[in-house]
């Protein structure tokens, strides 16, 4: 019924009529976009019946992926895509005077994410859907999201992010599948026909409420969910009843109940060892694990049987009660007995890692736990119990492995060690991150259970971040081979044919000009600074963090400004450094750095002797939807992070596909993507894992002799401290001191000097046009592998056991 403009166009201008009573001419923008989302929400949704009734009548397996975050991106413009409405949709409203793009800019980036391990999320979930696989995903429904990022004098500033503000119109809220959660009270142990039973009492309950969000295949009818929960009171009071006392009580209940889902923990890569947090992965568990098993009891499942026909993935360790919840309902709620229940969870939960980073592993001190969660603190200390008589079957009275391997210990609950037990399968996300699990991190766990571990590398949805973000290269690549990659990306390798095709070369670099543009537009609109679509751009756009290094990319940007302005004739090619990621909010380091690009952008973007040679960016606000318009723009991706510390990276993955070259490190997923394009394509540099783990285990190395030895490290890191350039004294005199009193943990000086001289190489490189355009081919050309279409396939046939369901 939307296949057609002229009726795509009645519909639209009806709904708008009957949502808010009034003519499309009276209309603002905000209710343009929510009359056409909510009429594509109506248009999938028989897709959305239709794909759960499928599932059912195939019997087919199901996994639901559990994490405490995602990153969907805006939801109407993949939507569009996905359904083949783009086009026709985008003329319909053109015919109204409308804006599609406007219209889309109007939506909120759902902001209930981090960073790559929630986009990971997403780009499965878009992978799962359009494989045509019955695969869910479960997270909180935080009320604020991440926040918003402003850039204020050097400095960020963190907003609110009130992304439902507006409402979420692609959201179904379903009350009636509400269920509770219950929080603290104590245990009463008794005994029925001579069994233990346990019994939960003076618990606090929490309802979780879902809300589901259609997940949509590309053009195959298939629509997964993606369900978010809202923590609610369970039922509202009626305070005139209540005395004083009774009402106070009653409130800070409420608000502690709301407070659950009411924001993100803003840290990614650390632990935050406070209660809500453990609330929050509580929540999501039970909520998630009673929803998946209300329905699969409705419909007809046996218990005996849910390994069978139910896959449970850990996105890293924040859901890893999982484990003990889902005992807790077959213990107490289907009364199975312990090694029935225990041999049914750890077939059904499988559990990946996303980081070596110590500050991120989880602990809980017991105490704490075990306050708000009896019920499941006794159950872990049984898992735990039965797991040291493994090990002293296995090593006798082995304190070190006890030390390392159990989950309880000094007075603490080790959440990765209980994953590990508590599932079939362990990966990590890159080659060399699942090897240094395998033989440091998890040792002793791969000795004990070689066949759990196993490795998933990351990938990326080319529709999302190729065909929607790129539409310019997208035409050329279907026009040179046709549009199969738009399914099987690994096809894109047929366009190795044109590598050496003059006139395919020049139309791929015109591509580019043409992204570069528009990405000019949008700097200049929001940052009034004009850059040169001539020159290099250069990007890091992630997380800030000390192990990613932008403080690496920034000193070699000082490093040119010193050469420029000792001779202003140097012969450079002009080029433009790109920034944007967000800080935790109190990560100092992290925030030190943002100031320090910022500062070094200003000195740069004003210094006329240097005859724009050179331009620092730091764009505002880093999210998907402004990612889209970064990647396609880039010629070059810095992926310069401390080998051994990025678990895989995925944004490498995006610039390769969109057609930058990676100047990196050899660390996660650039190793894979360097393999995939050969050494000629891709600028590496620095330290080897191996090398760097060394180093840890040698107590470090000395930074102060590179400082003592080289006369260009020597100024610029003095230029951190003497006022010269900065203004004041000791501006940045924390940086200073990491670098020379606290070790140099993430080796920035000793990389530094091939990082510069590997600089110079992409330089030269750029100058010779032909040979940087049969690069670029390569590297897109290479890039299917790194589809999540890929990964999903091996999560699914390795790892979960479920196959696609066609009509
Ligand atoms: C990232 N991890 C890895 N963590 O750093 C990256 N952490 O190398 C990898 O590509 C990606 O995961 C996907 O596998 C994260 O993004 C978090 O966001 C996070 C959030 C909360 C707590 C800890």
């Amino acid at each position: 019924m939307l296949r057609s403009k002229e009726k795509f166009k009645e519909i639209f201008v009806d709904r708008i009529e009957t949502i808010y009573g009034i003519s499309l001419e009276e209309s603002s923008d905000l209710e343009q976009y929510t009359a056409l989302s909510s009429m594509i929400k109506d248009y999938i949704h028989r897709n959305w019946v239709q794909t759960h009734k499928r599932y059912n009548d195939a019997k087919a397996k199901q996994v639901y992926y559990l994490s405490i975050e995602f990153l969907p991106g805006k939801q109407l413009g993949t939507n569009l895509l996905n359904l083949g409405l783009t086009d026709i949709c985008k003329e319909a409203l053109s015919d109204l005077n409308i804006s599609l793009e406007e219209l889309e800019s109007i939506e909120n980036d759902p902001g209930i994410g981090n960073g790559g391990l929630g986009r990971l999320g997403s780009c499965f979930l878009e992978s799962m859907a359009s494989s045509n696989l019955p695969g869910h995903g479960c997270t909180i429904r935080y009320e604020h999201g991440l926040f918003r990022q402003k850039i204020i004098g050097e400095d960020q500033v963190e907003v609110i992010d009130d992304w439902i503000e507006n409402g979420n119109v692609w959201e179904v809220r379903k009350p009636n599948r509400a269920v509770e959660v219950k929080f603290g009270g104590n245990v009463k142990m008794d005994n029925v026909d001579g069994r233990t039973v346990f019994i939960h009492e003076n618990y606090d309950t929490v309802l979780a409420v879902p809300h589901d969000m259609p997940v949509i295949g590309y053009n195959n009818n298939t629509v997964n969910t993606l369900r978010l929960f809202s923590a609610e009171v369970k039922e509202e009071v009626d305070y005139t009843l209540l005395s004083g006392d009774e009402t106070r009580k009653s409130l800070e209940y409420e608000v502690a109940v709301k407070k659950i889902s009411e924001s993100l923990y803003p840290n990614d890569e650390s632990h935050e060892g406070k209660v809500l947090r453990l609330k929050q992965q509580y929540f999501l568990v039970s909520a998630g694990l009673q929803t998946i098993i209300k329905r699969y009891r409705r419909k007809g499942g046996a218990i005996r049987n849910f390994y069978k026909d139910i896959a449970i993935h850990i996105n890293d360790t924040h859901p890893s009660l999982a484990i003990p919840e889902l005992m807790r309902i077959f213990l107490d709620e289907y009364k199975l007995g312990w090694d029935e229940a225990w041999g049914i969870v750890t077939k059904t939960i499988s559990y990946t890692n996303h980081t070596i980073m110590p500050e991120a592993l989880e602990k809980w001190s017991i105490d704490m736990f075990k306050g708000l969660l009896p019920r499941i603190y006794m159950i872990v200390e049984e898992i735990n119990r039965r797991f040291n008589l493994e090990l002293e079957r296995k090593y006798g009275q082995d304190e070190n492995k006890k030390r390392e391997m159990s989950i309880l210990y000094h007075g603490q609950v080790h959440m990765a060690n209980l994953a590990i037990i508590g599932s079939h399968s362990v990966n990590g996300v890159a080659k060399v991150h699942t090897e240094i699990l395998k033989n440091q991190v998890m040792k002793n766990f791969y000795e004990f259970y070689p066949e759990k571990f196993n490795n998933k590398t990351n990938g990326i949805t080319h529709r999302t971040w190729l065909l929607k973000a790129n539409p310019s290269l997208s035409k050329l690549i279907t026009s040179a081979i046709g549009d199969t990659w738009i399914t099987k990306p690994s096809h894109l390798t047929d366009l190795l044919r044109f590598k050496e095709d003059n006139s395919f070369k020049e139309q791929v670099m015109k591509s580019k000009k043409e992204n570069k543009e528009l990405l000019q537009k949008i700097i200049e609109d929001k940052h009034g600074i004009s850059i040169d679509t001539n020159s290099i751009i250069d990007v890091q756009v992630k997380r800030i963090h000390e192990y990613k290094r932008q403080l690496l990319n920034v000193l070699h940007i000082l490093d040119l400004y010193y050469r420029l302005k000792d001779n202003p004739k140097l012969d450079i090619y002009p080029r433009t450094f790109i920034f944007g990621g967000k800080a935790a909010p109190g990560y100092f380091m992290a925030k030190r750095v943002i100031n320090l690009i910022n500062s070094v952008g200003k000195i740069v973007n004003n210094d006329k002797s240097l005859n724009d040679k050179i331009k620092v960016i730091y764009l505002e606000g880093y999210r998907a939807s402004l990612a889209e318009r970064i990647f396609p723009a880039t010629d070059v991706s810095e992926q310069i992070s401390t080998a051994s510390k990025e678990a895989s990276g995925t944004g490498n993955m995006k610039f390769m596909l969109n057609g930058a070259l990676t100047i990196g490190t050899l660390d996660g997923a650039n190793i894979e993507i360097r393999n995939a394009v050969g050494d000629e394509n891709f600028f590496k540099f620095g330290l080897t894992v191996q090398e760097v783990l060394k180093y840890y285990a040698d107590g470090g190395y000395n930074s102060r002799e590179i400082y003592d030895r080289n006369f260009r490290i020597k100024r610029i890191l003095n230029s951190l401290v003497d006022g010269s350039i900065f203004g004041t004294k000791d501006r940045f005199r924390c940086i200073y001191d990491s670098l020379l009193y606290h070790n140099d943990q993430y080796f920035v000086l000793k990389d530094f000097e091939e990082y510069v001289r590997t600089q110079n190489k992409v330089e030269q490189k750029f100058k010779d046009k032909n040979s940087w355009a049969e690069s670029c081919i390569v590297n897109i050309a290479n890039a299917g592998i790194f589809s999540s279409d890929r990964t999903i396939k091996e999560y699914a046939e390795e790892i979960w056991n479920i196959e696609e369901v066609l009509k």
